[in-house]
């Protein structure tokens, strides 16, 4: 108080000598540009509008004007969105303009996806905010199967139908199939270092008359990712006879998607001596190239026979028919009637552990020292879909 009311005084003096509102000055700010991140449902038909806000930090008194353009996520145009690319314009004295972006909707469940919209070439304005995220979270329960691919029969001449799982119930069978549940421990990673976690349910669907096995990337008991693993151990096994397994099968870098077997004694005798026949393993960056392998003890080690077979496409596309045909000292694996591999004991440098008991394994890996690790162009969630296992005798 003591020095304001001179200081007040000078003011005054001063703007009186100079005449005009030299208090005021006119400066104008430069005003910045902002936008924000919009997080909505997909919606289920037609499109939903991301309407995003961009703003100004202050009014100016002169046009402003910027670029938005929308830049591929998780989410592409146009499948997920319809891409744009416009200046926009801000009026003197407009501070606020809404962008609305379309997202595609369906009713299918994917993975939450994401993309962006961009702020660039600002005129009479600086960026302060280039990105807006846009999050199109998944509000979908329902699997989109496409029926096509290759189909077997339901009887081949002088064999019968054994036992089957068609899987055209909405439940799991536990008199055919047991859980694999957990992260392998103390083997941890099953023997293969693979990242997954197991469990009981949580990653299994059943619709349109298939089992879906889900591999999804989320964080569970200190594992990044869980899936299914299903074995038919103590329940169902078999020796000789044509397998089909009808099945589409997942892809994307670190993604193994296997159906496989092992000796009855796999409890007691434990691997390798039980034996392993893999009818199929693929490793989802190599979609196209399917893997059939033995494996067996040999001394104190385990050996195998591994062979493969490339396809014109990928076999994600869609169903194929992985198939076992198996007699005394004879296995030839075959996809869509095609063989794979054929294996006899001459190619095993030990005791052939095939001519007992056998049952099945179906899982989705992640990872591991075979494929490798996921990376940022692996898509998640990933489905294994499975129309039903044949054994014919
Ligand atoms: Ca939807
Ligand atoms: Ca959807
Ligand atoms: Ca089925």
């Amino acid at each position: 108080m003591k020095y304001f009311l001179p200081v007040l005084f000078l003011m005054m003096v001063s703007c009186k000598k100079g005449g005009t509102d030299c208090c005021l000055p006119p400066v104008e700010t430069t005003p910045t540009i902002a936008i924000d991140a919009i997080g909505l449902a997909e919606g289920n038909s037609g499109t939903t509008a991301f309407n995003f806000t961009i703003q100004l930090s202050n009014a100016s008194s002169k046009s402003v004007t910027v670029r938005v353009t929308t830049k591929n996520g998780t989410a592409s145009a146009p499948s997920d969105f319809t891409s744009l690319d416009k200046t926009i314009t801000f009026a003197p004295g407009e501070k606020s303009i809404k962008v609305a972006v379309s997202v595609v909707a369906d009713e299918f469940k994917e993975a939450d996806e994401d993309f962006q919209l961009m702020l660039s070439e600002p005129v009479n304005a600086t960026i302060l905010t280039a990105v807006g995220a846009g999050s199109i979270i998944n509000d979908d329960t329902k699997f989109e199967v496409n029926e096509t691919g290759y189909t077997t029969p339901n009887s081949y001449p002088g064999m019968n139908l054994v036992w089957a799982d068609e899987f055209n119930s909405t439940t799991l069978n536990t008199e055919n199939w047991n859980y694999d549940v957990g992260d392998g421990c103390p083997n941890c990673g099953w023997g293969n270092n693979e990242l997954q976690f197991y469990t009981a349910g949580d990653n299994l669907y059943f619709q349109s008359g298939k089992m879906i096995l889900e591999a999804r990337k989320e964080n569970k008991n200190g594992k990044s990712y869980t899936s299914t693993r299903l074995t038919s151990v103590n329940k169902r096994s078999f020796k000789f006879g044509r397998v089909d397994f009808r099945a589409k099968i997942p892809s994307g870098q670190g993604i193994w998607p296997a159906f496989w077997m092992l000796g009855d004694n796999f409890p007691t005798a434990g691997w390798p001596a039980c034996g392993e026949i893999d009818i199929l393993e693929v490793l989802g960056q190599q979609p196209s190239k399917i893997y059939s392998t033995i494996h067996f003890k040999s001394g104190n080690t385990s050996a195998r026979v591994e062979k493969s077979l490339v396809t014109a496409s990928s076999l994600a596309d869609e169903f194929h028919v992985y198939s076992l045909v198996w007699e005394k000292d004879k296995i030839k694996t075959m996809v869509d009637d095609k063989t794979i591999a054929e294996f006899d004991p001459s190619q095993v440098s030990a005791s052939y552990p095939f001519n007992e008991k056998f049952f099945f394994i179906m899982n989705i890996a992640v990872g591991g020292n075979w494929p490798g690790s996921p990376n940022a162009t692996t898509y998640f969630p990933q489905f294994m879909m499975v129309d039903y296992i044949r054994v014919f005798q």
